[in-house]
C-alpha cells in the first residue's frame, strides 16, 4: 500500500502532476515536498539540513550566509564508468559512452528506485536553464530525497516560479530522478535516456553526478536534444571583452574540467591594460543557436557557479574570492576551528590546525591535502562583481571567438587560430588535454578530450563533429577559432606563461583578430601572434625570446601528436565525417 502523503503541489500542468505521482508510487517517500524556490523555503530548508548534519553553518560573521558539506568519502567526483547514455541503438551513443539498451536500463533502476524513498522526502525541484522568456532555455524537474541537492540547485539554476511559468501546460521538460540510496560505488549509475528527455541518477550525492540540470540536462541530453534542434551544447565558458572605448567582443571557450573555465571567465585584467574588462557570462556550459543576422548566438544555461576550490585566490581569481564570501555552499574543504573554510592555496595565513574534509584533524604537518583536490563552492552568479548584464538577455549574446583549450605540459603552444571554421572544427576534435581530479581516476594522463565533452556528448561522437561542420551553413559570419595552452612546461619543469590574469594578453590578441586588426604569421598549425601584434608590456621576467620558446611548434613532438589523434579517429571511424580525415592530412602535410 502506498503510505505517500502529497503535500501542497504547486501546479496545475497535468503532465507533471501525472508523472510525480508515477514516481512517488515508485519511491513511495513518506513526503513530497513541491518547492517553490522562496527565500523562505531556503532558510527553512537550510535549517532542516544543520539540524540534520547535511550542512554546518559556518561563520555568520566572515562568511554570511555560507554553509559547509561534506561528501562520502567515495563519492567526490564525477564517475565516468557509471554513466550511461542509453539510446534506442548502441550505434547512436557511440563508442566513446558506455550503453545500455534503454529498456534494461530503465528495468535495472526502477528496480533500485522501488520503495527507495520510504522514511524520507521526495523534494520537488521545478527549475529553468537559461534565461526566462529565452527561446533557448529548457525546463527539468528533478525529483530527489537529497536536501543538499535541493538547496544546490537552488543556486545553480532558476528554481521554482520562473519555471513553471516558462513550462505552462506544455509536457516538454526533462524528467530526473536522484535517488541517494546508500551512496555505495557499486549501486551508483547516472543514466541518460536522451529520447525521452530523461535521466535517472542513483547511489551518488556529488555535484555533477546528482545536480542533474548542470552536466546531465545542459550537455548530455542538451547536445542530443541540440542536434535536432539546430542548436549546440557545449561545455564553454562565455566572457565580454569590454575595451577602453566600450566596445564588447563575446567568446566562447572549451576546457576540460578543472582547467581554468572559472578562472577565466571572471578574469581580472593587469594594471597595464587600463580601461579593459572581462564580464563574465558563464563559467562552464554555453547553449548556442545561429541567429537570423547568421552570427551564433550562447546563453549561459545556469545561474551559478558550481568551482574548483583549492588555489583559488586573489591572485588567480580576485572575482571568485569575492563571490565565494556569501550565500555559498562549500563541499569538501577543510574546517577551521572558528567555523571558516580552509583550502590550499587559499589567501592568508595556514591555519595551525583544522579538520579536513573528511572531518579528521588536520595540521600543517599532515600528509595529505585539508581539501579534496576536486572540493567545490557553489555560489549565486549575482554575487559575481564582474557579472554581465547581458546574462540574463533572452537573445544571448553573438560569439565572435571560440576557444579550444587543453593542459599540456608539452606540444602545444600558447596561441595559435585556426586557418577557417573546418579547420577549427578539427583541431577542437582532437584535443588532448591531461587528465584531471574532477574525475574519479588517474590524473595527468593525456587523453583525447573533443572539445572538451568526452563525458559530456549524449549520442555518437563522430555525428556530433557532423553537427558543427553543418552548423556552418547557418553562419553568415562565424566565430573565428582558436586553440590556447596555458600549460607548457619549461625543461626545468615550470610553466613558461604565468596564466591567470595576464591570460588578457592573449584575449586581446584574439578580440583584436577577430576585429581585423592584428598581425599574425602563419606556421603549419595555423596563424600565431606576429611579434609586434603580443602586447608584453610589463611583464617581468618574460621576453620575447622566451615567447619564442613557448610558440615554438616541435616537428617531432607534432609527429607524435598527429599519430596519437589515430586512436580516437579509428575508434569513431564509422561515424567520422571524412572531412576531419582530409584537414589531418592537411596538417601532415604542412608539417
Ligand atoms: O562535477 S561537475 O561535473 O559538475 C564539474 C566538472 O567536472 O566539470
Ligand atoms: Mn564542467
Amino acid at each position: 500500500m502506498m503510505k505517500s502523503t502529497v503535500g501542497a503541489c504547486n501546479t496545475h500542468n497535468k503532465s507533471v502532476r501525472a508523472w510525480v505521482d508515477e514516481m512517488t508510487t515508485l519511491c513511495q517517500p513518506d513526503k513530497v515536498f513541491w518547492c517553490d524556490g522562496s527565500e523562505a523555503e531556503r532558510e527553512a530548508m537550510t535549517a532542516e539540513a544543520v539540524s540534520k548534519g547535511i550542512l554546518i553553518k559556518l561563520n555568520q560573521q566572515k562568511l554570511p550566509g555560507c554553509y559547509y558539506h561534506r561528501s562520502n568519502p567515495n563519492d567526490v567526483a564525477r564517475v565516468e564508468e557509471s554513466t550511461y547514455i542509453c539510446t534506442l541503438t548502441q550505434e547512436e551513443a557511440g563508442p566513446t559512452n558506455n550503453w545500455s539498451p534503454p529498456r534494461e536500463m530503465y528495468q535495472k533502476l526502477h528496480g533500485l528506485c522501488r520503495g527507495a524513498m520510504r522514511g524520507r522526502t521526495m523534494y520537488v525541484v521545478t527549475y529553468l536553464m537559461g534565461p526566462p522568456g529565452s527561446s533557448l532555455a529548457k525546463v527539468g524537474i528533478e525529483l530527489t530525497d537529497s536536501l543538499y541537492v535541493v538547496l544546490s540547485m537552488r543556486i545553480m539554476t532558476r528554481m521554482g516560479r520562473a519555471a513553471y511559468e516558462h513550462l505552462g501546460d506544455s509536457d516538454d521538460f526533462n524528467r530526473g530522478l536522484h535517488c541517494m540510496l546508500d551512496v555505495h560505488p557499486a549501486r551508483r549509475y547516472i543514466c541518460h535516456f536522451p529520447q525521452d528527455n530523461a535521466v535517472i541518477s542513483v547511489g551518488s550525492n556529488y555535484g555533477g553526478n546528482v545536480l542533474l540540470g548542470k552536466k546531465c540536462l545542459a550537455l548530455r541530453i542538451g547536445s542530443y536534444l541540440g542536434r535536432k534542434e539546430g542548436r549546440m551544447a557545449e561545455h564553454m565558458l562565455i566572457l565580454g571583452v569590454e575595451s577602453p572605448e566600450g566596445e564588447k567582443t563575446y567568446v566562447a571557450a572549451a576546457f576540460p574540467s578543472a582547467c581554468g573555465k572559472t578562472n577565466l571567465a571572471m578574469l581580472v585584467p593587469p594594471a597595464h591594460f587600463k580601461g579593459w574588462k572581462i564580464w563574465t557570462l558563464g563559467d562552464d556550459i554555453a547553449w548556442m543557436k545561429p541567429g537570423a543576422d547568421g552570427r551564433l548566438y550562447a546563453i549561459n544555461p545556469e545561474a551559478g557557479y558550481f568551482g574548483v576550490v583549492p588555489g583559488t585566490n586573489s591572485k588567480s581569481n580576485p572575482n571568485a574570492v569575492k563571490t565565494i564570501v556569501r550565500d555559498t555552499i562549500f563541499t569538501n574543504v577543510g574546517l577551521t576551528p572558528d567555523l571558516d573554510v580552509w583550502w590550499e592555496g587559499k589567501d592568508g595565513e595556514v591555519p595551525a590546525e583544522c579538520l579536513d574534509w573528511k572531518g579528521n584533524k588536520w595540521t600543517p604537518a599532515s600528509e595529505e591535502a585539508a581539501a579534496h583536490p576536486n572540493s567545490r563552492f557553489s555560489a549565486p552568479m549575482n554575487n559575481n562583481p564582474a557579472l554581465a548584464p547581458e546574462v540574463n538577455d533572452a537573445t544571448g549574446v553573438p560569439i565572435s571567438a571560440i576557444i579550444f583549450g587543453a593542459r599540456r605540459a608539452t606540444t602545444m603552444p600558447l596561441v595559435y587560430q585556426t586557418f577557417n571554421w573546418i579547420h577549427g572544427v578539427y583541431v577542437g576534435a582532437t584535443m588532448g588535454s591531461e587528465t584531471t581530479a574532477a574525475a574519479a581516476g588517474t590524473v595527468g594522463q593525456i587523453r583525447r578530450d573533443p572539445m572538451a565533452m568526452l563525458p559530456f556528448c549524449g549520442y555518437n561522437m563522430g555525428d556530433y563533429f557532423r553537427h558543427w561542420i553543418l552548423i556552418r551553413r547557418s553562419l553568415k559570419n562565424p566565430p573565428r577559432i582558436f586553440h590556447v595552452n596555458w600549460f607548457r612546461k619549461d625543461a626545468s619543469g615550470n610553466f613558461f606563461w604565468p596564466g591567470f590574469g595576464e591570460n588578457m594578453r592573449v584575449l586581446k590578441w584574439i578580440v583584436d583578430r577577430c576585429r581585423g586588426r592584428a598581425d599574425a604569421e602563419e606556421t603549419p598549425l595555423g596563424w600565431v601572434p606576429g611579434a609586434r601584434a603580443f602586447d608584453l608590456t610589463g611583464l617581468e621576467g618574460f621576453s620575447l625570446e622566451t615567447l619564442q620558446k613557448l610558440q615554438t611548434i616541435g616537428t617531432e613532438e607534432w609527429r607524435k601528436e598527429v599519430l596519437s589523434q589515430d586512436e580516437l579517429f579509428l575508434k569513431l571511424y564509422s561515424h567520422l565525417p571524412k572531412e576531419l580525415i582530409f584537414q589531418r592530412e592537411l596538417l601532415v602535410s604542412r608539417l
